[in-house]
């Protein structure tokens, strides 16, 4: 009896041993979801008293919300290469928008090494789905770049029917392959994410995945399910009715939560949803069209309102769910943040993101720094709560300097009043300028 027992114990061990390995310390997967040109006070978590935003706001109740988040960029390709490659976006040429009209063969440089090609390493399953916006060429389709999947648009906004870009381009891709299909583009990046998770269960395929959900909404053209097709193959252009478009906006922001809402209904029902961080982020502030809460400015500018974005990170049991998140963080920060999230190193040497993974889990303040923000004739300098803005006008610069503390909606420039930090932050711009330029050659400006 007792030598049955003892081999009874010695199964149950091995299979319990055995049971272990198999199950393992887990990988945990990414998803990344980006709202296209989502202003600081576009949805119901940031205050818009209008949208309602039930499953991004359900996000920010089960993880952390970030209420000093930074778009890399004013515009959408140089946030995507920044979001893509950890660094600013200056180091790899993409400094401004990859345009239909004059950027056809240009692209991210391939040299660079993708959030996709780091987690291809260590065995990931990678996929993006919607805005590419980093080479129109095939030649720097994303799946060049790292990502096993992809079907979506490579221009910085398609109809959301006829996927027609602004140009007059068709643009719906699978692969490498110009190929449309019909539906509402929001629809349609929701369904592939879903397709895609269902089909890439770990429990089945024994791989963590990587999801880039890359929205349109709720960049123009303003259309909703129900709206008439906008634009026309070899016609360049818009159409659209100026007085409805709050209505459409808000519509197109709603559709998108609807579709955030599916995706995390699916990873429950895979039974990822414990195991998966989710990053939810716009690639600028918003235009004149959305709402950027209390802050100056716009889309394409380096004032607040170009570049302080809505974000939130859940991590179900290591993320403390309903926390409001202060540090001041860009997008580039993600890749080094991510690889951290699995013990690894970002593999290239210049890096300018740094992981916030400390911060998100065990809640430490993030070191002192200072970042950097450029685009058209502004430029900025982020230091702690400082923020001296270098403005271009002819051949001269103008400064101005805001306490974001005591004054977030930059409207009173106190540069008279601190002379010497002034001029320190001036010439840590001036440096930045040149350094970060060094030997790159400009894909676009
Ligand atoms: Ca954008």
């Amino acid at each position: 009896m007792l030598k049955n027992t003892g081999l009874l114990l010695i199964v149950v061990c091995l299979l319990s041993c055995t049971d272990k390995k198999e199950v393992g310390p887990k990988m945990p997967n990414f998803v990344i979801i980006m709202a296209d040109d989502l202003g600081y006070g576009d949805i119901s978590s940031y205050g818009n008293p209008l949208t309602q935003t039930p499953n991004i706001d359900q996000l920010a109740k089960e993880g952390t919300r970030f209420v000093d988040f930074h778009s890399n960029g004013a515009v959408c390709s140089p946030t995507r290469a920044a979001l893509m490659t950890g660094k600013y976006q200056q180091r790899t040429g993409i400094e401004g928008v990859v345009t239909s009209k004059n950027h056809r063969d240009v692209g991210l440089p391939l040299d660079e090494i993708t959030l996709a090609e780091e987690l291809k390493k260590y065995d990931y399953t990678t996929a993006i789905y919607g805005k590419w916006h980093l080479g129109y060429s095939t030649e720097f389709n994303p799946l060049e770049q790292g990502f096993d999947h992809y079907a979506g648009f490579v221009s910085g906004g398609v109809d959301y029917h006829a996927h027609i870009d602004q140009e007059g381009y068709k643009d719906w891709w699978k692969g490498k392959k110009m190929e449309d299909e019909s539906g509402y583009t929001t629809d349609l990046i929701t369904r592939y994410g879903v397709g895609f998770l269902k089909d890439n269960n770990p429990k089945v395929t024994h791989k963590p995945f990587f999801l880039y959900l890359a929205h349109e909404s709720p960049h123009r053209p303003y259309q909703r399910r129900i709206d008439r097709v906008l634009r026309e193959v070899g016609k360049p252009g818009n159409l659209f009715a100026q007085d409805s478009i709050q209505d459409i906006y808000k519509e197109m922001v709603e559709v998108m939560d609807e579709g955030i809402g599916d995706i995390m209904d699916t990873l429950k029902e895979i039974g990822a949803y414990e195991n998966t961080v989710i990053i939810f982020l716009s690639d600028n502030g918003a235009n004149s069209y959305g709402n950027n809460g209390v802050l100056r400015g716009f889309k394409n500018q380096v004032y607040e309102g170009g570049t302080r974005v809505p974000a939130i990170i859940t991590y179900p049991g290591h993320i403390k769910p309903g926390t409001i998140n202060a540090e001041t963080v860009l997008t580039m920060d993600l890749l080094p943040t991510v690889l951290d999230f699995i013990g690894k190193k970002p593999e290239a040497h210049t890096i300018d993101g740094v992981s916030i993974k400390d911060n998100l889990i065990n809640e430490t303040d993030l070191q002192e720094r200072d970042v950097f923000f450029d685009y058209g004739n502004k430029s900025a300098i982020r230091r702690g709560k400082w923020k001296m803005l270098r403005i271009k006008e002819g051949e001269d610069f103008i400064y101005d300097l805001y306490d974001l503390e005591n004054d977030i909606s930059e409207s009173e420039n106190v540069a008279l009043e601190h002379p010497t930090l002034l001029n320190e932050m001036k010439n840590r711009l001036a440096h930045w300028d040149v350094e970060v330029r060094k030997g790159v050659q400009l894909v676009t400006h």
